[in-house]
């Protein structure tokens, strides 16, 4: 049977196709005809440009709705996505470009001067832009592509095993791994989310979330997507913006969010029961929602925030119900066709209220991760779980709390932040002798990145003759530390406070204690 995720949205297309699928926040309408001969238009570039299934496409471009189209070109041509968070810096880009070694690669006009050497640097074919209107060169070549061209209506079979994408996730040893996510793991959770959380004809779903990760890519256009023969529609916004966000909740049923963006939301004065009257679903995910963040929300609007667990490897996980109770502080059950177990240090099945490494099976789950075959070795059971790196426990009901990490990782906003990662920079730099990274509570980004530093012992400072420059060491400072951090990476993950120590807590085993830190900058940034 043909997996081709592009033909399982395709078959739910409406037969009406001047039906409207997207509205932007300029006021663009896109009906299915646009959508559907735009993503023509791409498909046959594609094959043009002779990129056969199974070849990386890698694009580091703004949310647009052309943006859309390309991800769904791209499904419906075989070839494998690879989409890049548009914060990232030249530096990381090309670890993720020579590792994936795509034919084509698709960015933001404004990167052209440093995508243009990398690209060649790595003899990467093909090369266009989009910008975040849809414009730039790719749209040009793709505009004198006929749409009648002869692969117009051919979607290129895919099997079980078809890769659909491949989305980095920072390793914890700072190397990033390629998860590689097949058609049928997708098409497999969409369906089950799409069911689960009961969308219903004429839902419309605000969007304002990034499309290159899973939670605004693969679970909130997915859905929509899926519901398309239902008349369901799209908001589109091309960022979260809390004002602009509730007056888009007048006029739409559904809204995807990570916690940053429903405390945001609470921060408006004007976010009231009344601006939410047409509501029927407010899903958090991505990051822990905490539970005063729950409460207020309930006080503020009726409304009970569904919080769902999921991973980039895996998609979503567990869920709590549409109808049932949704208890803050959990993310309710497994998933329908989703096996989830905790298992504890003894390497048998956590109680109710013990807390274990979360696992998973299911049709999911990725076969595993590209080109690293230790590491499928090192994150798979020998019967096939996944295990998360999650702790977890089940509590008297059965919903599973997620209650920590056995990874060193930090969530800043619903973005992942691996220290490791972090550490070897800021190692480099000249003036440290070593540091620890930490992610700290912060009431907007619910965890903030913190670099704790060990300075080196400089040489004694010799004095410069008058009329020479002083060419003495600058002792590291934390504002020379952010400023050469916002040179390597993505905003995100530059720290948001730097602290200058004698040394760092260590264990008996000389291990960085980071709890210790942890406790110690605690309060950094909380009232
Ligand atoms: C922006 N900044 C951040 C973050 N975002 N710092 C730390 N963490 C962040 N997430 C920086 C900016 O660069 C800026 O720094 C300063 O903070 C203030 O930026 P601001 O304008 O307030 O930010 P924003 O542009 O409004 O973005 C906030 C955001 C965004 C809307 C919450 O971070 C976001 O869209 N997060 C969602 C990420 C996501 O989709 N995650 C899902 C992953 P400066 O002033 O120095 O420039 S998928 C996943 O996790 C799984 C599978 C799942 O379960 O879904
Ligand atoms: P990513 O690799 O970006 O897909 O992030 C996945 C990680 O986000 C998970 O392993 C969890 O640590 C975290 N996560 C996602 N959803 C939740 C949630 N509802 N509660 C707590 N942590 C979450």
């Amino acid at each position: 049977m043909n997996q081709n995720l592009f033909a399982l949205f395709q078959s739910r297309f409406p037969g009406d196709r001047s039906t409207i699928f997207i509205e932007t926040e300029t006021g663009r309408l896109i009906n299915f005809a646009e959508l559907e001969t735009t993503i023509a238009r791409y498909a046959s570039l594609i094959r043009t440009l002779d990129i056969a299934p199974g070849e990386r496409v890698a694009v580091q471009i703004e949310k647009s709705p052309e943006a859309l189209m390309l991800y769904l070109a791209c499904l419906k041509v075989g070839v494998v996505y690879l989409p890049l968070n548009s914060a990232y810096r030249a530096g990381e880009i090309a670890y993720f470009l020579d590792d994936a070694q795509p034919k084509l690669v698709i960015h933001a006009p404004r990167d052209e001067d440093w995508m243009s050497p990398l690209c060649a640097g790595l003899n990467i074919e093909h090369r266009f832009t989009m910008s975040e209107s849809g414009g730039g060169s790719w749209s040009i070549n793709a505009s004198r592509c006929p749409p009648n061209n002869v692969f117009e209506s051919e979607i290129v079979p895919r099997s079980d095993h078809d890769l659909a994408a491949i989305l980095y996730t920072s390793g914890t040893t700072g190397r990033s791994k390629g998860a590689m996510i097949t058609h049928r793991n997708l098409s497999s959770n969409a369906l089950t989310l799409h069911q689960y959380w009961g969308f219903a004809p004429g839902d419309r779903l605000l969007h304002a979330l990034p499309l290159f990760h899973v939670h605004g890519l693969f679970v909130a256009a997915h859905t929509a997507l899926l519901n398309a023969q239902h008349g369901g529609r799209m908001v589109f916004h091309s960022k979260f913006d809390a004002k602009a966000a509730v007056t888009a909740l007048n006029d739409v049923t559904v809204f995807m969010g990570v916690p940053t963006m429903y405390t945001r939301l609470l921060a408006e004065p004007s976010f009231t029961e009344t601006a939410c009257k047409k509501m029927r679903l407010f899903v958090s995910g991505s990051a822990p929602l905490l539970a005063d963040t729950f409460n207020a929300f309930q006080t503020r609007t009726g409304h009970t925030i569904l919080e769902r667990y999921g991973m980039t490897e895996t998609g979503m996980i567990a869920s709590n119900p549409l109808l049932g109770e949704r208890k803050g502080g959990t993310v309710g059950r497994a998933l329908p066709g989703v096996t989830v177990r905790l298992m504890n240090e003894d390497g048998g099945h956590a109680k109710t209220n013990e807390v274990g490494g979360l696992q998973v099976k299911g049709p999911n789950v990725l076969p595993g991760y590209w080109r690293m075959p230790e590491k499928n070795k090192e994150e798979f059971t020998d019967d096939g779980f996944f295990k998360t790196g999650d702790l977890g426990l089940y509590d008297v009901d059965g919903y599973i709390a997620i209650v920590g990490r056995s990874k060193d990782l930090v969530i800043s906003g619903a973005y992942n932040i691996y220290p490791k990662e972090l550490e070897l920079l800021v190692d480099e730099m000249d003036g440290v002798s070593e540091s620890a990274v930490i992610g700290v509570p912060h009431p907007d980004f619910g965890e903030a990145v913190v670099v704790v530093l060990v300075a080196k012992q400089l040489p004694p400072r010799i004095p410069a003759p008058a009329s020479l420059p002083d060419a003495g060491f600058e002792p590291i400072s934390e504002s020379a530390v952010i400023a050469a951090m916002k040179t390597k990476v993505a905003n995100f993950k530059v720290p948001k406070r730097v602290f200058i120590v004698d040394d760092l807590p260590r264990n008996a085993m000389g291990k960085v204690q980071k709890n210790e830190l942890r406790k110690r900058y605690a309060s950094t940034f909380m009232p």
